[in-house]
């Protein structure tokens, strides 16, 4: 395909969104297109040097005159500098709210035909969704957008069910990148957390949301510890930490818990785990989900949003239904105590992500509506 310019906003500090976004423009880079992130710090995944990515920083003034510093502003004004400039073809942002407004309004500024290619991760549809004082911008930004992108058919559907944009919506999945995402020795780690060998090992990610509901993932293992010896690794942080400390201690399994606030170099986490509970009441997708089984490790996911688009039931993981405490318990020391179904799921998981979400496919299908989006110009 003929390399493109590129430009991609989305938000860059920890969070699902940023991470697709930033490795998106990573592989989009290695297959020789010229990324141009326009962002309002460099994207925490950007760990590397790239000859073909730019960074291009939105800043903001916070002048006394204004109650509230005007980003949306500045974004939009950065993003019609950069698409001038640099000839952008495509300007692909993630979120509805306030991105792709920005981009319309930037292209706009600009007096150009950039391509804009939105795509909605869910926090932007399921909850700014529900606020009548954003639904009609939202609609703007979908319907104005040249094309836009769901992370999952089940966000798709929500979208239209929620804001009734007269737009059609492209589905495509999330991906990881597989080359960092895969069983790493880690040999001594167990014991430096002074995990015993012989001892299961459960673990949760999240941004510790109440929508993640991660006191039911506390709850679910204190019922799994009275059958199986085995550690709870609570990997990241947010609102709702303190009341999980709490309910931690009330449990009476502090001994047990290890908290281990936001972490990188995930994959050698999930390489010491034997199983990931998502028990979220909301999760376009669960990106988190697709990194664990990526290195062998089936999950026990909740029935809604996007997760039973990765998880099947008892083929690469164990669905459960939300708020059910007890199932979750007894499924995972089910899991935990047959050798057999635990290495078909673990075999099956990893095999679904090379073959349904391998990174190869996923940035193929992006760069086909790219392609398109030019095309259509
Ligand atoms: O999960 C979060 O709270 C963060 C949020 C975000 O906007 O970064 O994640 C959303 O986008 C991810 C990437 O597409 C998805 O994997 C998550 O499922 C989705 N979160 C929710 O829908 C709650």
């Amino acid at each position: 395909m003929m390399k493109l310019k590129i430009g991609i906003t989305c938000y860059p500090t920890v969070g699902g969104s940023g991470v697709v976004a930033t490795e998106l423009g990573k592989l989009l880079a290695e297959e020789g297109h010229e990324v141009h992130f326009i962002t309002s710090s460099i994207p925490f995944r950007l760990n590397k040097m790239y000859s073909n990515i730019y960074f291009h920083q939105v800043e903001v003034n916070n002048y006394s005159v204004f109650q509230y510093p005007p980003y949306d502003i500045a974004l939009a004004n950065k993003m019609a500098e950069v698409i001038k400039r640099e000839n952008l073809d495509i300007l692909h942002v993630h979120y509805a709210i306030p991105h792709a407004v920005c981009a319309i309004l930037g292209k706009q500024i600009a007096k150009s035909s950039v391509g804009i290619v939105t795509t909605l991760h869910g926090t932007d549809i399921t909850v700014l969704g529900f606020d009548p004082s954003l639904t009609d911008a939202i609609r703007f930004g979908i319907e104005q957008s040249d094309r836009v992108t769901a992370v999952s058919n089940s966000l798709a559907k929500q979208t239209h069910e929620l804001i009734s944009p007269d737009k059609s919506l492209d589905v495509i999945h999330n991906f990881i990148d597989e080359r960092v995402y895969r069983k790493v020795s880690a040999p001594s780690l167990k014991q430096d957390y002074k995990i015993a060998k012989d001892e299961k090992v459960l673990i949760h990610v999240s941004n510790f949301r109440a929508v993640k509901r991660v006191g039911d993932v506390v709850e679910s293992f204190a019922k799994v510890r009275e059958k199986v010896n085995a550690k709870l690794l609570l990997v990241g942080d947010g609102p709702e930490m303190s009341t999980i400390c709490k309910k931690v201690t009330t449990l009476g399994i502090a001994d047990h818990v290890l908290f281990l606030g936001k972490q990188d170099n995930l994959e050698a986490l999930y390489s010491i785990s034997d199983v990931m509970l998502l028990l979220s009441e909301k999760e376009s997708f669960g990106l988190v989900a697709l990194e664990a089984m990526s290195c062998g490790v089936p999950c026990i996911g909740t029935n809604v949003g996007g997760i039973p688009e990765l998880i099947t039931d008892r083929k690469n993981g164990i669905i459960c239904e939300v708020g059910d405490i007890v199932g979750v318990a007894r499924k995972a020391v089910e899991l935990l105590n047959d050798p057999l179904l635990y290495e078909a799921l673990s075999r099956q998981a990893l095999l679904s992500v090379q073959q349904d979400f391998h990174s190869s496919k996923i940035v193929k299908k992006y760069e086909d509506l790219y392609a398109e989006v030019l095309r259509n110009k």
